[in-house]
């Protein structure tokens, strides 16, 4: 085929997932034989869901485009860099080669779905690490944000590390470490705008894959505007979302925000459930609209566990009246600081 890459063209069952073709990326280049840039050309030029996959000499290897990267335009589309199944991510990409400049791009029109971005750490770049604008069915699991592979080193992007907009049914995270995902958390770590049903589940905020402190200083977790139907965290164990160590958890604005449930999360902890790990603001801030919300949940699997934060929840103007919210407060609190409800 004249190509450094491989392309296995006959159908090939992987994990149960049926490909159209193997794309093998085998050079950190920028462009050329071989390398990202070529692949997902590739993958969006054949029909069919393709896997994109990494050689394991770039495991020590730092792949930095100096220009955009084409957006998956393609259905079905994986790109998968856990060249070991372990959940963590083994390729690096930086995008430290521009100025402004996204990473991945899911992108494109309604008809786009059922793309999966898995095992990449996303670092040092200035606009969204992952974009996914006007596509449903996607996942975005077991990756770092602004972490790099040895998990601990921060290189923070710095808008947010995941924008969702215009985007339905996405799955961000899954169900246990698997498919966690890592964020040091940019400007958000996850934005959502005019999306629906968008899962997030199982990831950390602030937090390292093996549980410990990153360091301090990111902003908002995760700021959705108008956003109906999602779910932060959830009543399986699995499910939970845990931030710790930022300025922000989760808010969310917007007068058509509604059905949103955020249940079964910890916030100001470490996974443990019981070291502190401070968010120096408010841990859930529902404000300016959002209507028919749940914050918590009747049970204890579906309560979120606030322990050390300036403010618990804070509803703010117009959201008072329709938000449901419950809560336990279980971890022990600084002197001097104290939850808001
Ligand atoms: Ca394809
Ligand atoms: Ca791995």
């Amino acid at each position: 085929m004249g190509r450094a890459w491989a392309v296995v063209v006959a159908v090939t069952l992987l994990a149960g997932q049926c490909w159209a073709g193997t794309i093998v990326v085998t050079s950190e280049a920028d462009s050329g034989p071989g390398t990202l840039r070529e692949a997902i050309t590739h993958a969006n030029g054949s029909s069919g869901a393709d896997l994109i996959t990494f050689h394991t000499d770039l495991t020590t290897r730092t792949i930095i485009p100096t220009t955009w990267l084409p957006p998956l335009i393609d259905s079905g589309t994986t790109v998968d860099g856990d060249l070991n199944d372990d959940g963590a991510p083994d390729i690096l990409i930086s995008g430290e080669g521009t100025a402004s400049m996204n990473g991945l791009r899911i992108h494109g029109h309604p008809q786009l779905e059922g793309c999966t971005i898995r095992g990449l750490a996303l670092i040092d770049f200035n606009d969204y690490a992952i974009k996914i604008y006007k596509s449903w069915n996607n996942v975005v699991e077991g990756c770092n944000f602004g972490v790099d592979r040895s998990g601990t080193n921060v290189r923070r992007n710095a808008d947010a590390d995941i924008k969702v907009a215009e985007s339905s049914d996405n799955l961000i995270g899954g169900e246990g470490p698997l498919t966690r995902n890592v964020f040091a958390v940019a400007q958000e770590g996850i934005l959502m705008q005019s999306s629906s049903r968008i899962k997030i589940w199982g990831n950390y905020f602030g937090i390292a894959r093996d549980g410990t402190a990153l360091a301090s200083g990111g902003w908002n977790a995760v700021r959705g505007y108008t956003v109906r139907d999602c779910r932060i965290g959830g009543s399986r164990s699995g499910r939970r979302n845990v931030f710790g160590g930022l300025l922000s958890g989760i808010s969310l604005y917007g007068e058509n925000s509604k059905r949103n449930v955020i249940s079964g999360n910890y916030f100001g902890l470490a996974p443990d459930g019981n070291t502190t790990m401070p968010i120096d603001g408010t841990c859930v801030q529902v404000s300016s609209g959002p209507h028919h919300n749940t914050i918590g949940g009747s049970t204890r699997a579906t309560r979120n566990v606030f322990g050390a934060a300036r403010v618990g929840v804070l509803l703010g103007e117009r959201a008072q009246s329709a938000t449901a919210c419950e809560a336990t407060i279980s971890a022990p609190m600084p002197p001097g600081q104290a939850n808001a409800h």
